[in-house]
């Protein structure tokens, strides 16, 4: 399906293709393979895709969210996190975590549900939420 999506995009074309996989359980196998499928097939359409590969973990994820992370670095070579749900009472400790032992930069985060609030990582403002001024 990766491999259809590509090869529309470039008789159209366009400049970005984003490929939205189902959620899934770090713990499960064939699920986890099937995300290094999706990856392989994008490269073999397109030399050097997928150019970015982020993992979107929810801001209410304790330590699990390392090793979710962890898995799916494994599988397909992380680029990036979105970090999620910040509106809510968390304050997304875990990408702390994520940065440190993995090295992975937060590049986007969720203040919301609407389009709009899909927003670039800002770390200035991340910190300070996180320890207050
Ligand atoms: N308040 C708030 N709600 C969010 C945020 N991000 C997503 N949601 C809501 O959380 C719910 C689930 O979001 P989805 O984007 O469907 O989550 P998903 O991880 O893609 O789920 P699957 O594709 O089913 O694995 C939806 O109701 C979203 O509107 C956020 O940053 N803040
Ligand atoms: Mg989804």
């Amino acid at each position: 399906m990766v491999f259809d999506a590509i090869a529309a995009a470039q008789s159209r074309d366009a400049d970005v293709v984003i490929a939205d996989t189902a959620g899934r359980l770090h713990t499960h196998t064939n699920l986890m393979e099937e995300l290094s499928k999706v990856r392989r097939v994008a490269e073999k359409r397109l030399d050097g895709a997928p150019h970015e590969s982020l993992i979107v973990i929810d801001a209410t994820t304790g330590q699990n969210g390392l090793r979710q992370a962890q898995a799916f670095a494994q599988a397909v070579e992380l680029t990036g996190v979105v970090l999620t749900k910040l509106d809510g009472t968390a304050k997304g400790g875990i990408a702390l975590a994520i940065a440190s032992e993995l090295d992975l930069p937060v590049k986007l985060i969720g203040v919301g549900e609407g389009l709009e609030d899909l927003r670039p990582f800002d770390p200035n403002d991340f910190a300070e939420a996180l320890v207050g001024d």
